[in-house]
């Protein structure tokens, strides 16, 4: 009988065999990921035990974003800053927690990308056991040198990002990147340690029947906004079209993973309150855009593409309306009307 070979494809030799497909690769960047993944790694064993050691809570300490930061917030934060210091890949790092740009050390090589990273996103579900999630950028730097990255590197466009992903920290934990051609996701296997790939060239369906979108905000938005989702619960027979489900997790990670796999969208409109919407353009819309539309899928802003969008500041916000095309175009026809 023939040996049928099952491969197993762990994601440092799926990157590595990426990386030989790539022409000039450097193997830079395959080790980049690797050391990051180092991270996500640490991380996830922390998340898996919050509810065993005295994690949880908020330490007190208030962010720049205002929010209460949560003590697993900051451990993940320090994580991967430290994971990420001294491997001579970087110039510099940006965190959703801190406000301005985090340097390499002096002593440590630098080098030509910048990681951009949202260290643990949906951290208000920490408490209740429910899917969070580790969101990363990278992009090449665009001033010369090799001296330390300036916001010029960090204040690019989304369509310049190099790499995108996510750690779902969920029933399994699971690892999701784009490199810019198609997105791949892996699964950790703790007996072995090691990511594995689950979901080879992952494509969102065309159409979906879910909508994800905190409803409570109902009577902030904008009228066309409204009227969308009153059009996304109702029945329309004219267009054989039935009610849609509405799932929303609250951890923009889980929802978007979700949306990515099932179909359908995800929205974060702008509000009375927040007029430019919650979500941070380089830590979460970014990178979350850059996987969907490389699965197929369509990001915007209500106006541009979210990719498109030239950044100012690190931490600005941007509405998001992400997932299946055709959803989105649904959205688009409403806030046009
Ligand atoms: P965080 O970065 O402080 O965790 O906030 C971002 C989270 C997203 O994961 C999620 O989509 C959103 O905030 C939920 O906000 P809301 O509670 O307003 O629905
Ligand atoms: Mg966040």
């Amino acid at each position: 009988m023939p040996l049928v070979s099952n491969k197993v494809t762990t994601i440092e030799r799926h990157i590595i065999e990426q990386q030989e497909r790539s022409n000039g690769a450097t193997g830079d960047f395959s080790a980049l990921l690797r050391d990051l993944t180092l991270a996500f790694k640490i991380i996830n064993r922390e998340v898996g035990q919050a509810g065993l050691v005295d994690a949880l809570g908020a330490t007190g300490n208030v962010n720049i974003q205002g929010e209460i930061v949560q003590k697993l917030d900051a451990f993940a934060n320090t994580v991967i800053y430290r994971a990420m210091d001294h491997g001579g890949h970087l110039c510099g790092m940006a965190s959703e927690e801190d406000e301005g740009i985090l340097e390499i050390p002096p002593h440590y090589k630098r080098g030509k990308y910048v990681l951009l990273f949202d260290p643990l996103d949906g951290s208000s579900n920490i408490d209740v056991n429910v899917s969070i999630g580790t969101i990363f950028s990278i992009l090449r730097r665009v001033t010369p040198g090799d001296g330390p990255g300036t916001l010029q590197d960090f204040l690019q466009p989304g369509f310049k990002q190099v790499a995108a992903g996510y750690t779902i920290y969920g029933p399994s934990t699971m690892l999701v990147y784009t490199a810019g051609r198609g997105v791949y996701g892996f699964t950790y296997d703790p007996s072995v340690g090691e990511f594995i790939l689950s979901h080879d060239e992952i494509r969102i369906p065309e159409h979906g029947t879910i909508y994800s979108v905190n409803e409570g905000n109902y009577h902030k938005w904008d009228e066309r906004v409204q009227r969308y989702i009153d059009w996304a619960k109702s029945d329309d027979p004219a267009h054989n079209k039935k009610a849609y489900s509405l799932r929303y997790i609250g951890s923009m990670v889980a929802d978007i993973h979700r949306t990515l796999l099932y179909g359908g969208v995800f929205l974060y409109p702008a509000d009375i309150k927040s007029y430019k919407g919650k979500l941070r353009l380089l830590y979460e819309a970014n990178p979350m855009s850059f996987v969907v539309e490389q699965a197929g899928g369509r990001a915007r802003d209500g106006g541009q593409r979210v990719l498109e969008i030239i950044p100012e500041q690190l931490h600005q916000r941007t509405p998001l309306i992400v997932g299946s095309p055709k959803n989105v175009e649904e959205v688009e026809r409403f806030l046009t009307l």
